[in-house]
């Protein structure tokens, strides 16, 4: 009988553990459009029309090595057809297959579905390890467990040694593990941000485009310009390209914002690796070359390979930890609807403006604008974790529940209490005008702190540490902040009691 080798729409890597002893002779590959994945939530249509290219041409290139894929498109025939499982039935059925062999799958629904099919199908069924993911569950299981907080700073450092990258003699080059200190710069007038390359977009590419008009046009989003790589050898280039031209000033600027720059120095990889067309070692080992050449500099290499080996793993090792019920998190009991204009970008914050329309066309902002912004106001406004987490899903292409729940429910919206942030990232409108140029041209102002001309950020912080000060107040670095709290006059408290509620009434059209 054949061998059924199964590879999902963020599997596409030909290293992949349940790819790398496939024998075109005897083994079929099954690859599938499914609705079940394309809706389970209402993606942006760039995300899906990404992730349908890159798979077709995935299974092209197959193909062309000889291999028979058992491919099938969303608007096939036979729309029998939902699920990865019933894809996987049909196959086992067409081929005759005696064997399945699969890479874990990256999200828990998914794996327990994997975890079914042994039963289901009656036949064995190999569930392999993911080993583009640098730390094992049993290597992050060894570090994590019996320590009472998880903190990225020291997984990192782990990480450092077991990978080399950016070690010398034994300790961290340079002399620090960490150089984010160097990488907080303002922007500058006159910043030269460097072009992207640019594809034309193939006849694939362009029937998927068509088909994700079709049947998801009603979905969140901007469908074109498409212009994001969907290959390997695009991905390459593209990688390639950022270590040149982006990287030398990614440190500095990393939490820098600047109107109408939606990239900035940013690698703009995080879709790439995540779907499998880049793998993350190759990501770090050529800015740690880019380096070592003297072409950029270590706190540019340090904080791309932190964010890779440091927080990406932590990230996912945060994820498989606290799974099934991380999701259900909320630990400051939030509750509040989403406001329409999440969906449009329509609101006077001009801070919240560009961050969501730039969403909705490139499905994606940069790691400043997804917490400090849109995370903080989702923080700050209390709306529920569940919406957040949704939409989150929904509007990035890069966002699979593994990478997206720990970064709301945790790292931007405090809703696990503090699991792994040592406290909420809530800050007012100062923080946003140091490090943007977006409260220039904002309806409100950012130096106002209280009534209807003041800039929302301001007073919703203090209500914000006045609604949690019982879940808060306790937190050692939330000291301060509850000290100045209580030296604010009774006037001044009730100004921003109720300028919040003010706010939260006209939250529709703020
Ligand atoms: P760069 O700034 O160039 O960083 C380099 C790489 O490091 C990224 O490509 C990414 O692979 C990795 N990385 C950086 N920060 C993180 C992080 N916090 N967690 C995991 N990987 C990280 N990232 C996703 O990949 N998918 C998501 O769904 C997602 N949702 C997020 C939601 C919120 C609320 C926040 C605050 C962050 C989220 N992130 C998510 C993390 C981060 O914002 C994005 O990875 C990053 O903005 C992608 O852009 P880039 O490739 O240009 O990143
Ligand atoms: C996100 C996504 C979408 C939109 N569509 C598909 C699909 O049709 N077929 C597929 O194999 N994968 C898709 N994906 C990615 C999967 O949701 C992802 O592989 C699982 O969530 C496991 O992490
Ligand atoms: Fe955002 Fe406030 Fe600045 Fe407006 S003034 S852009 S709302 S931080």
């Amino acid at each position: 009988g054949k061998t059924l080798r199964m590879v999902l729409g963020d599997q596409l890597s030909r290293d992949l553990s349940a790819l790398r002893d496939a024998d075109p002779e005897h083994d079929v590959i099954v690859m599938a459009e499914v609705w079940d994945e394309a809706t389970y939530v209402r993606h942006h249509k760039k995300k899906i029309a990404f992730i349908f290219a890159a798979m077709r041409h995935f299974a092209a290139g197959l193909e062309a090595e000889g291999f028979t894929v058992d491919y099938r498109r969303l608007d096939a025939d036979d729309d029998a057809i939902a699920s990865f499982t019933d894809a996987l039935r049909a196959a086992v059925e067409r081929h005759g297959a005696d064997r399945i062999v699969v890479t874990e799958a990256a999200e828990w629904r998914v794996l327990a579905m994997q975890q079914g099919w042994a039963d289901l199908f009656g036949i064995q069924v190999d569930v392999r390890l993911d080993d583009r993911f640098i730390a094992s569950h049993a290597d992050f299981a060894r570090w994590a467990d019996g320590r009472k907080a998880l903190r990225m700073e020291y997984f990192y450092r782990e990480m450092r040694k077991a990978t080399g990258y950016l070690i010398e003699d034994g300790g961290p080059a340079g002399g620090q593990w960490n150089f984010d200190a160097d990488n907080r710069a303002p922007p500058k007038d006159g910043l030269d941000f460097p072009e992207r390359p640019d594809w034309t977009v193939d006849e694939t590419t362009r029937e998927v485009l068509d088909l994700v008009g079709e049947r998801f046009g009603d979905h969140f989003g901007d469908l074109e310009p498409f212009a994001y790589p969907v290959t390997r050898r695009q991905a390459l280039h593209y990688l390639n390209w950022f270590v040149e031209h982006a990287l030398p000033d990614f440190g500095t600027f990393q939490d820098a914002m600047v109107t109408g720059a939606a990239l900035m120095f940013h690698s703009h990889l995080s879709a790439l690796i995540n779907v499998g067309l880049l793998d993350p070692r190759e990501c770090c080992e050529r800015a740690q070359k880019a380096w070592r050449d003297g072409a950029v500099p270590i706190n540019a290499a340090e904080g791309f390979i932190r964010q890779i080996i440091g927080w990406r793993e932590f990230i996912r090792g945060v994820y498989w930890r606290n799974m099934p019920d991380y999701g259900d998190s909320n630990a400051l009991g939030a509750t509040r609807d989403l406001p329409d204009w999440f969906w449009s970008g329509e609101t006077h914050m001009n801070c919240l403006r560009q961050a969501i329309t730039e969403t909705k066309e490139n499905a994606y902002a940069h790691h400043i604008q997804r917490l400090m912004v849109i995370g903080n106001f989702s923080l700050l406004a209390g709306l529920d974790p569940k919406q957040v987490q949704e939409w989150f899903l929904i509007v990035y292409h890069d966002a699979y529940e593994w990478v997206e729940m720990p970064n709301v429910v945790g790292m931007a919206l405090y809703a696990d209490d503090g699991l792994f942030a040592s406290k909420p990232y809530a800050s007012s409108g100062a923080y946003i005008d140091k490090m943007s140029d977006y409260c220039g041209s904002c309806r409100y102002r950012v130096s106002v702190k209280n009534g209807p001309k003041a800039c929302p950020f301001n007073y919703l912080y203090w209500n914000f540490l006045i609604e949690n000060r019982e879940t808060l107040a306790g937190n050692r670095r939330m000291g301060m902040m509850y000290g100045t709290l209580d030296r604010m006059s009774g006037d001044k408290v009730e100004a921003v009691r109720d300028d919040a509620a003010r706010f939260f009434r006209g939250i529709a059209e703020a």
